[in-house]
């Protein structure tokens, strides 16, 4: 690692190193220097991003894009190596990058209302800055990231083959997330029917992949660019409402406490509409539905991991991924039951960001 680091410029002499953050997919360090600076090295996991030197280009230029249109707002700041690129590949064939790291907090869960707000804010002028960012030049890192339909699919595929012995133990869970399929489809179908846009979105949007400043709690940057591509608004608002707005974390065990708070869900909702000003009628009426295919899909996702013997996420003990696929079946639930009150709060903040927009401009 050490040896990885000594081929970015960067500033001084490695003093300390710590393995850092909790990320599922990379491996994520942050160095000290004798010069008094700090950065953040990473090994790219290539298991999940098969061309890390597009991967690279993608992020580079998203952040540069990001840098140039926002001055209040911090960016990812890539370091170049002695090659002059920004990835070093290690004699083993690991593939490192490093940027410069930026002091703030990455929360698992919201401690107030404003952290959330503050992380919608964030998610939602992300939206905004890309809306003119050239999407044909974008590399797709994960081919069909969030074509939920086809997560399904590897899921029932992954009980039949049952590689690992364990699809016996989880029958209940596979039948209810394959009960949402047709519900969950939808916003396929919305896209390929061209009823809502393709739009250059994160695709990432888990609250720990947002700074915030330790001071001030306002957003200073998103993180994880890794999955920048062309996607749907929908799956950023939902997947930020799945992680977000929840009672519980994304692996309790507790299912008895697991749901979506209702409160929460409103105050990401109003950060959202108030910094993301694009969205169709159509975005806005399937919202909701954002929310409930993100965390339908994810289900899907930790459970086909599983029942593959865990080689996707990182895993901190063995049925961990079990115990987050339930928690999100859990949720799922949670929401299935809450869609109309969702709707009704998002109708609301439309309405009432619509009537400000119109008092604004006379
Ligand atoms: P992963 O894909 O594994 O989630 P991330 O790029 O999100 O990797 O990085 C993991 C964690 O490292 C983040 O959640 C955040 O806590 C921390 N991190 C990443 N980049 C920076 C940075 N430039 N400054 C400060 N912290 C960072
Ligand atoms: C991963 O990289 P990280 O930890 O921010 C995953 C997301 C999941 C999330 C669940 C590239 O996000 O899709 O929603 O875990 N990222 C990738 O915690 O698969
Ligand atoms: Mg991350």
């Amino acid at each position: 690692m050490e040896n990885a680091f000594f081929h970015f410029l960067t500033e001084g002499k490695p003093v300390s190193c710590a393995d850092f953050g909790h990320g599922h997919i990379n491996d994520t360090f942050l160095i000290q220097t004798d010069r008094g600076k700090s950065y953040i090295l990473q090994q790219i996991n290539t298991h999940v991003f098969r061309y890390p030197e597009k991967l690279m280009d993608n992020v580079v230029a998203v952040s540069g894009h990001i840098r140039k249109k926002s001055h209040d707002r911090s960016s990812l700041n890539f370091i170049r190596t002695d090659e002059d690129r920004y990835f070093h590949v290690d004699e083993t064939g690991r593939y490192w990058r490093c940027y410069e790291f930026i002091p703030g907090l990455c929360l698992e869960k919201p401690e107030t209302d404003a952290d959330l707000y503050e992380c919608a804010v964030a998610f939602g002028s992300f939206q905004e800055l890309l809306s003119d960012f050239p999407a044909e030049n974008l590399f797709e890192t994960i081919p069909e990231f969030h074509n939920t339909p086809s997560r399904i699919l590897a899921l029932r595929c992954a009980a039949d083959r049952d590689l690992f012995g364990r699809s016996s133990g989880v029958k209940e869970e596979l039948e209810y997330i394959l009960s949402l399929e047709p519900t969950v489809s939808m916003i396929r179908r919305l896209l390929e029917s061209e009823e809502i846009p393709l739009r250059v979105t994160h695709n990432d949007t888990k609250l720990n992949n947002v700074l915030l400043d330790p001071v001030t709690r306002k957003a200073l940057c998103v993180l994880d660019l890794d999955t920048v591509m062309p996607g749907s608004v929908l799956f950023d608002f939902g997947d930020a409402v799945r992680s977000g707005a929840s009672t519980s974390a994304e692996d309790a065990r507790d299912l008895s406490q697991i749901g979506l708070d209702l409160h929460l869900f409103e105050t990401y909702t109003e950060g959202f509409l108030s910094s993301c000003h694009s969205l169709t009628g159509k975005e806005v009426e399937n919202l909701p539905l954002g929310a409930l295919t993100m965390t339908a899909e994810l289900a899907a996702r930790f459970l086909t991991d599983y029942l593959e013997g865990d080689h996707y996420f990182k895993t901190d003990y063995p049925d961990h991924n079990l115990v987050r696929a339930r928690a999100q079946i859990r949720l799922a639930q949670d929401m299935s039951e809450k869609m109309d009150k969702m709707t009704a709060i998002v109708d609301d903040h439309f309405n009432r960001q619509k009537s400000k927009l119109q008092e604004f401009t006379g």
